[in-house]
């Protein structure tokens, strides 16, 4: 119930204060999408925490009229306010005090700006984590992160996945316990030690506008053919990944991440209006990480984002012969050579 995060406890609030926190990205492994009502999601998803694509920010908030400021490495960004004042607005039933505040926001990104990855899921995890860190503070009581994780949900769905753990899984799934569409659970235990190295290395493909943004594609699962089937698969390969995690059984794991990618650009593929988000270089990187897999046995695989650039996902022991892949092979499909080295990281930590 969502009642259980709005506010039982008196506060004490303060003049002025300042906290700094950076929250990082994850990649879906089955993926969101599709989504009703206040950003409730069509189906579970679950998700590998990444460590070096992150958001770091430093709100100061200051007692007075409500309002905020919002800058990027201490230039001032007007075009992020929209999407700020409207988390401001949805979650000011939790969290009323923010109406007696002003906040001066200011961020800063570890991955480059407009690199195709979205920054979505880190900045609105990492702004929860400063609210609630605050609320905290006001209240006397330990960082909830069950809530910063319901916050960020209602400023972006999959940042919600973005705040604790190696693994989350965020949506209503009748094999996981604790799981909830209204908050993100981190699901940590499920990785045998196989996937507790896992490797994400991001081919940048890439790095322009999406001709479709997120929100529309969410919404185009409204209505949509195979929007029935999708929403039930995603439970199955839930429950199939789930084992597999557990199992260390990569071989499984490779099949759903793989099917659940080419799912996920199908639903766009035959959606009303209908679009593409990969681009040739990407069909090329797959084709490329198949004929590896095949001709090396090395078990190396991809998921896609809803964009063009390829994630590659693999054991930390294969680092060595994926790296040997991506110097001879892969740099040349991605922009000026361009990909980004991350890992499974654990959540968003306080600076
Ligand atoms: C995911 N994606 O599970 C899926 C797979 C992209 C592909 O969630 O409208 O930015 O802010 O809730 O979370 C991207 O959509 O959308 C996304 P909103 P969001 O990661």
């Amino acid at each position: 119930m969502e009642n259980q995060f709005k506010l039982a406890t008196n506060l004490n609030l303060v003049d002025q204060i300042t906290v700094k926190w950076q929250a990082p990205s994850n990649i879906a492994l089955v993926k969101y999408w599709g989504k009703h009502g206040m950003q409730l999601p069509a189906n579970p998803s679950i998700s590998f925490t990444l460590d070096a694509c992150r958001t770091i920010t430093t709100v100061k908030a200051t007692k007075g009229d409500h309002g905020f400021t919002i800058s990027y490495d201490g230039v001032p960004k007007p075009d992020f306010a929209p999407k700020i004042e409207a988390y401001f607005k949805r979650i000011l039933d939790y969290c009323p005090w923010i109406a007696q505040y002003h906040f001066d926001i200011d961020t800063h990104n570890t991955f480059p700006h407009s690199s195709g990855i979205a920054s979505s899921a880190s900045s609105m995890a990492v702004l929860s984590a400063c609210v609630t860190d605050m609320e905290s503070q006001f209240t006397g009581t330990d960082m909830d992160f069950h809530k910063a994780s319901f916050l960020a949900r209602l400023g972006s769905g999959s940042a919600c996945r973005s705040l604790q753990g190696q693994a989350v899984v965020w949506g209503k799934h009748d094999e996981v316990t604790g799981s909830s569409d209204l908050f993100g659970v981190d699901k940590s235990d499920y990785l045998h030690p196989t996937f507790q190295q896992y490797h994400d290395t991001i081919l940048l493909v890439d790095k322009g506008e999406k001709v479709v943004s997120s929100t529309v594609g969410h919404e185009l699962m409204n209505g949509h053919a195979f929007a029935k089937a999708r929403f039930s698969q995603a439970h199955e390969n839930l429950s199939q990944l789930k084992q597999a995690l557990k199992d260390g059984d990569v071989e499984t794991f490779i099949k759903i991440t793989e099917s659940e990618a080419l799912t996920l650009h199908a639903m766009m593929m035959t959606s009303h209006p209908y679009f593409i988000l990969m681009k040739p270089k990407t069909l090329s990187i797959i084709e490329e990480i198949w004929a590896f897999r095949k001709e090396t046995g090395v078990p190396v695989c991809f998921t896609l984002d809803a964009g063009a650039n390829v994630h590659m996902l693999y054991p930390h022991e294969n680092k060595e012969a994926v790296d040997e892949l991506i110097n001879s092979k892969l740099a040349q499909y991605c922009q000026n050579g361009h990909y980004i080295c991350d890992q499974i990281g654990t959540g968003a930590k306080k600076c």
